[in-house]
């Protein structure tokens, strides 16, 4: 089977052409996560355009997030992410590993009273300070995940002192978790999800509700995560008995 072909309609440029064309071949996974793409001078002539467009091409795709390059070794298709579902780690931990960018994009940050519902999952008592943040995560350029964490007031020194990491933050003040109840439940995004991540609204979504605790037992956080379902493989080790 072949990447192609381009699309005749003539209003679209060359380069966004072989883009989608590019696009297909990697969501139809005719080329497979990890795989090295034919060299530029390949693909201009076997689209018979310019390298200069197949360059430009490739740049819209590593921008999308679809492909990457890696120095002296040409262009691949990223892989999806295999997260370790029996570690406690956090995303910017579970990104640096696989050599990938953090970047956040803060949709809220507050600080208050918690709610009834907080104080139930974190056994607060009524009327306890906690911090609030909900943002997009994303990995280089490509939105990944959208997380609402609620965390205990004595576990950050205040509410900016988390810059891209919460774990770090926490970490800082002795407060990272040591131990956390994992929940995972597959979901459709919904409209405003969808457009947060960059994907098809409905498209499956898992959604994963983390409680983590302290040493002394004390629940620090909580946390609801929206992982894009194509971005992600979950891994574990089982063992007969454990
Ligand atoms: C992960 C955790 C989330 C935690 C975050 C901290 C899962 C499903 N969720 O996304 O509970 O708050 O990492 O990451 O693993 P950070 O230190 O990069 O902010």
């Amino acid at each position: 089977e072949q990447i192609g072909p381009l699309e005749t309609e003539i209003r679209a440029p060359l380069y966004l052409r072989l883009q989608r064309a590019l696009r297909r071949a990697v969501e139809s996974q005719l080329l497979k996560p990890d795989e090295a793409l034919p060299p530029e001078r390949d693909l201009a002539a076997d689209f018979d355009v310019s390298r200069i467009t197949v360059r430009k091409a490739l740049d819209g795709l590593v921008e999308e997030g679809l492909l990457t390059r890696r120095q002296g070794a040409g262009t691949f298709v990223k892989g999806v992410v295999e997260k370790q579902f029996s570690k406690l780690t956090s995303f910017s931990e579970d990104m640096a590993t696989r050599g990938r960018k953090v970047r956040t994009k803060w949709l809220s940050k507050s600080e208050g009273a918690v709610r009834p519902e907080e104080a139930l999952t974190l056994g607060l008592s009524p009327g306890t300070r906690v911090f609030r943040f909900q943002r997009v995560r994303y990995a280089d350029d490509m939105p990944m995940a959208l997380e609402h964490s609620v965390i205990s007031g004595f576990g950050l020194a205040g509410i900016d002192a988390v810059h891209d990491s919460l774990y770090e933050a926490l970490q800082a003040t002795g407060s990272r978790p040591v131990r956390a109840l994992q929940r995972l439940r597959a979901v459709p995004f919904d409209a405003e999800q969808a457009m947060l991540l960059d994907v098809e609204q409905g498209a499956p979504g898992l959604f994963i509700e983390r409680r983590g605790y302290l040493e002394d037992g004390r629940p620090i956080e909580m946390t609801h995560s929206w992982y894009r379902g194509d971005a992600y493989d979950f891994v574990a080790e089982l063992n007969e008995r454990s």
